[in-house]
């Protein structure tokens, strides 16, 4: 069963894992490099051990195939998991003179009264990230993320389109060994506020099926991973679809593959749960250009799941 691939990768780390010490000094348990092989012919393997979001998953990365870098589109989505990173941007800006947001992701998670005051200041600017074009344009862009870098890396002789390429190349050209994506720029990440996770993708044709593999350079297992599993899977089914094949398998490789140690009840917890049967993933009769799916096109058909577990996030 798929997901034993991931269940088996948590037993492994709280196993073997040492403990190690990390940027957000919350401490993890950690491997160096693991592989998981998902069979996408099994269904689609969005965990059922806990609910995994994947309304969310979509609006993300159906914002990043639009090559699309501004925030409102996901709040339009209702979708916030990139908030925090555009309202640095605003409260470190000479424009801001609301109350002192300085570290507010440590604060929020030790001072009740702040968290209130934060949450309260940054519903106000997703508000007007909404509302207003000019504001949006200004602060809702969060620039060098996936959408650009897939869509319009820049390089001195005009931006590359690596999404379009690669599905012309898969096309054209299913054999090629060079069918990859990359996100990792090393002339911008000493700059970047999230170096990219997910450094590079490459496919890969063969029997008339397509796989994908990625290379995910740090996995926060119990947070993270389920969420970029449910993407990538959702990925390689929409490259499939778009260049008439059927699909292989998602190759989940990982560099330093970590389950914090405020994780550890909750991934405990998800351990002792049953798993339920993959749900199938629905796409159109007829694929549309790749930037132009609608959430409604993308459909899990009996996704049965145990509720979802709640867990700080690491900051
Ligand atoms: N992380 C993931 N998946 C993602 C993402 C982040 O697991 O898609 F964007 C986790 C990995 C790590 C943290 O725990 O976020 C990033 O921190 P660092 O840059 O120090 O590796």
């Amino acid at each position: 069963h798929n997901e034993e691939q991931y269940l088996d990768l948590a037993r492994h780390v709280l196993e073997f894992g040492d403990q190690k010490g990390d940027r957000t000094g919350t401490g993890t348990k950690s491997v160096f490099g693991y592989q998981m092989r998902f069979n996408l012919q099994e269904g689609f393997p969005i965990l059922t051990t806990k609910k995994v979001a994947f309304g969310l998953v979509k609006s993300e990365l159906l914002w990043f195939l639009r090559g699309d870098t501004n925030i409102r589109f996901l709040l339009e989505h209702k979708n916030h998991i990139w908030d925090e990173w555009a309202f640095k941007k605003w409260v470190e800006s000479d424009e801001y003179t609301g109350p002192d947001m300085t570290d507010f992701g440590r604060r929020s998670l030790v001072d009740a009264a702040f968290n209130e005051e934060y949450k309260k200041e940054k519903r106000a600017f997703c508000q007007r990230i909404l509302e207003d074009d000019d504001f949006a344009k200004q602060y809702g862009n969060l620039g060098l993320v996936y959408g650009s870098q897939w869509r319009s890396w820049q390089t001195p002789n005009g931006p590359v389109d690596q999404i379009k390429k690669v599905i012309e190349q898969i096309k054209t050209n299913p054999d090629s060994r060079r069918l990859i994506v990359t996100a990792w720029n090393p002339a911008d990440v000493d700059n970047m506020a999230l170096p990219p996770c997910h450094t590079m993708f490459q496919f890969y044709v063969n029997n008339g099926k397509l796989s994908c593999q990625l290379y995910q350079r740090s996995a926060d297992i119990f947070l993270g991973v389920p969420f970029n599993i449910a993407s990538y899977a959702l990925l390689t089914h929409m490259i499939a679809h778009q260049c008439g094949l059927e699909v292989g398998e998602f190759v989940h490789t990982l560099g330093d593959a970590h389950i914090y140690l405020n994780h550890l009840d909750q991934i405990k917890e998800q351990l002792s749960r049953p798993v339920h049967q993959a749900p199938q993933l629905i796409l159109p009769a007829e694929a549309k250009p790749i930037d132009e799916y609608q959430m409604e096109d993308i459909k899990l058909e009996g996704y049965e799941h145990e509720d979802a577990i709640k867990a700080p996030v690491a900051v």
